[in-house]
């Protein structure tokens, strides 16, 4: 035999091999003898290496890691899968179909698992594997032949001698239970991080750049489908397709099936659901499908899902362990999440140690303690959670307790009866919050500082250069300059925006403080009331509760802020860095605007409209959004439009931007 026959007897031996152990799970030779074959190969490539070519099983894991991944457009869209969690939801899918097709006796139908996979595209030309794409979007997907390649379940040459010239063979690529612990395992012992469950890490081992890598990942595929197929007769029905499939080389799953209805499904689903914990591989419900491609041609498809198939879910798989402790979380509003430190337990295939007990009285109603036996549920990519109590812990069972003091920043915890949700009060303190309310304080409706977003706060914040919204007016143009992607010229505004900020109004600052429940209105109204922070500040609930829109619930959370030292200190500091208003003129009690409604409407030139309306409602005015027989005036701004015809068919008073400038000195300078 030359040496050329001898490379391609081998080739082929090795294919058949694999094809034994992957496809049909029933190999005729042991691991050390299929070893031996492939080092034979090997050995006689190397010293031939003119005979090497890129499709030979030595192949599989290409030298070069690669620059990124390549986009590839799928010349059939990729669709996805309608859900059906209930019975009636499958019988519905299933009246739907017979719906429209009255005239056919029966429909087979085909089930099959539902594997939490990758969903992959296997492009064969003339028997070849030329390429592997992601699903992406359905319509364009990522090319990620090299990281395929390396799977040996993934045949690079189909079998048989009738073969398509073009097959598209649509698949899903996996990890099993087993492959996913081992990888978790060796991913402890080097200290590396861990993958939340097998589909992540199947994820993750498709997107390394490095084959090599790649090729280390214990991936494995089953087919389900096809997309594109020309040069032979496609089998008329997907069952038949799917055992085509596998005559090629192709691996389908050994659990599908032909049903004649939808209790044929659903006696499936349930015998499945059953095997679902034995099976080697995650999955996470089964599909059933229209077996008959004319029928499903017919039905077609609604947005990216096909009306011929449906996913049937498998409800959250719930399980049982050991309420250890309970921690409190501190979210980015102050609200204090009970954690459920629990013994671990894997849960729908990840391990589970922490789990969300969502409020306190969840907790009462469940009446769960620290010790107790639970039942933990997760469902999909969501926060597992505690469910209820499976086995109440005989005698040491320990009441959870709300903390009285913020487990982050010290501050008073807020609980007001009635509300769900307990709080912590310190918002201008708590590192917890920062965030969100240095956001809050630089809003345009707060205290307006321009050119303080998101990106910036939370550089400013992991720099260590701001702890509270007091130290943002000690930054200096050097500090800032340090920061990624600040040029100069953003520094100087945005120090001079802070500088701007300085001078504000009573109810813009108090609005920024980020007080819950006290919106811009509810701001303006406590400003107009008390006329002075200092009033505000040690003001009770009753006398709070004299200021309309104030309710025993708001009123407690304006006392439970400005009783937290931490909140005052910040305000304090506020006061201290030059940030000021005006003093408030005594109330006015009389003057002809009081009660009067205004709408604004057109381009004001000389005021802003938010200024407009301050000093309107500084006299006692009200403004409006929208013009009605109540309305009193409508003031016109330049290129006016609705608003101001529609005074005019009312008859409603209208004044332009000179009037209103003389109505509102007029009426400053105390005239009635
Ligand atoms: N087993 C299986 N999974 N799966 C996923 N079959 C199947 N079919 C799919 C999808 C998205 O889609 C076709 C029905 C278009």
């Amino acid at each position: 035999m030359t040496i050329a026959a001898h490379i391609t007897q081998l080739r082929s031996e090795i294919e058949e091999h694999l094809y034994r152990y992957h496809v049909l799970d029933a190999p005729t030779i042991s691991d050390a003898a299929y070893d031996q074959l492939f080092r034979e190969l090997e050995q006689l490539e190397a010293a031939h290496p003119e005979y090497v070519t890129p499709d030979s099983p030595t192949q599989r894991v290409g030298a070069k890691p690669l620059a990124g991944f390549g986009e590839i457009r799928h010349r059939v869209a990729m669709l996805s899968l309608e859900n059906a969690f209930s019975e009636s939801e499958v019988q519905a899918f299933w009246q739907r179909i017979n719906d429209r097709f009255p005239h056919i006796k029966s429909i087979d139908l085909t089930c099959e698992p539902k594997l939490d996979g990758v969903a992959v595209n296997l492009h064969y030309e003339k028997g070849k594997l030329i390429y592997a794409a992601t699903r992406g979007d359905g319509e364009t997907g990522e090319d990620i032949t090299s990281n395929v390649r390396t799977i040996r379940m993934i045949p690079l040459h189909l079998r048989g001698t009738h073969l398509p010239e073009v097959l598209d063979v649509r698949g899903e690529i996996y990890i099993s239970k087993k492959g996913f612990a081992a990888l978790n395992e060796a991913a402890v012992r080097r200290d590396e991080k861990i993958f939340a469950n097998p589909r992540n890490a199947a994820a993750g081992s498709l997107r390394q750049l490095d084959p090599k890598i790649t090729a280390k990942r214990p991936l494995e595929f089953f087919a389900h489908g096809v997309g594109e197929m020309s040069g032979v007769d496609l089998p008329t029905a997907h069952f038949d397709c799917m055992r085509m499939l596998q005559a090629w080389g192709l691996r389908v799953s050994p659990d599908l099936i032909k049903v004649a209805d939808s209790e044929g499904c659903l006696n499936y689903y349930q015998a499945m659901q059953a095997r679902r914990a034995h099976l080697p591989y995650e999955i996470d419900g089964v599909v059933y499908k229209v077996n008959d491609y004319k029928i499903q041609q017919n039905l077609g498809f609604v947005a990216r899902a096909p009306r011929w198939a449906i996913a049937h879910k498998f409800p959250a798989e719930e399980v049982m362990t050991t309420l250890l402790a309970v921690e409190f979380q501190v979210g980015r509003t102050g609200a204090l999440t009970p954690v459920a430190r629990l013994a671990p337990v894997a849960v729908a295939g990840v391990m589970v140690s922490n789990a969300t007990l969502h409020n306190m009285d969840e907790i009462k109603r469940k009446d769960i303690h620290i010790g107790d036996k639970v039942m933990v549920r997760r469902a999909g990519d969501v926060i597992p959670e505690v469910v209820g109590v499976a086995v109440r812990h005989a005698h040491h069972a320990l009441e959870i307790h709300l903390p009285t003091m913020c487990p982050v920043c010290h501050s008073h915890v807020e609980h007001i009866a009635g509300e769900a949700v307990a709080r912590c009060s310190g918002g201008l303190f708590c590192p917890a919050q920062r965030v969100q309310a240095i956001l809050h304080f630089a809003s345009r409706r707060a205290m307006d500082i321009v050119g303080l977003g998101d990106k910036l706060v939370e550089q400013l914040v992991a720099e260590g250069m701001i702890s509270t919204i007091a130290d943002l007016y000690h930054l200096t143009l050097s500090q800032l300059a340090q920061l990624e992607r600040m040029a100069e010229k953003s520094a100087d505004n945005l120090l001079a925006a802070l500088d701007k900020s300085r001078t504000t109004t009573l109810a813009r600052f108090l609005f920024s403080l980020g007080i819950r429940e006290v919106g811009e209105a509810t701001a303006r109204q406590l400003a107009e009331h008390f006329r002075s922070l200092d009033a505000l500040m040690i003001a009770d609930t009753p006398a709070l509760e004299q200021v309309a829109d104030v309710g025993p619930i708001v009123a407690r959370h304006i006392v439970a802020f400005f009783a937290e030292k931490h909140n005052v200190k910040v305000i304090n500091d506020l006061r201290a860095a030059g940030v000021h208003w005006p003093a408030l003129p005594a109330r006015v009690s009389s003057g002809k605007l009081i009660g009067k409604t205004f709408v604004l409407t057109g381009t004001l030139n000389t005021l802003a409209r938010d200024e407009a309306k301050e000093k309107l409602q500084a006299l006692g005015a009200k403004v409006a959004g929208s013009v009605s027989a109540k309305t009193d005036f409508v003031v016109a701004g330049s290129d006016a439009g609705s608003k101001l015809a529609k005074a005019e068919a009312l008859g409603v008073k209208v004044m332009d931007e000179a009037a209103l400038l003389e109505l509102l000195q007029s009426n400053c300078s105390g005239a009635p």
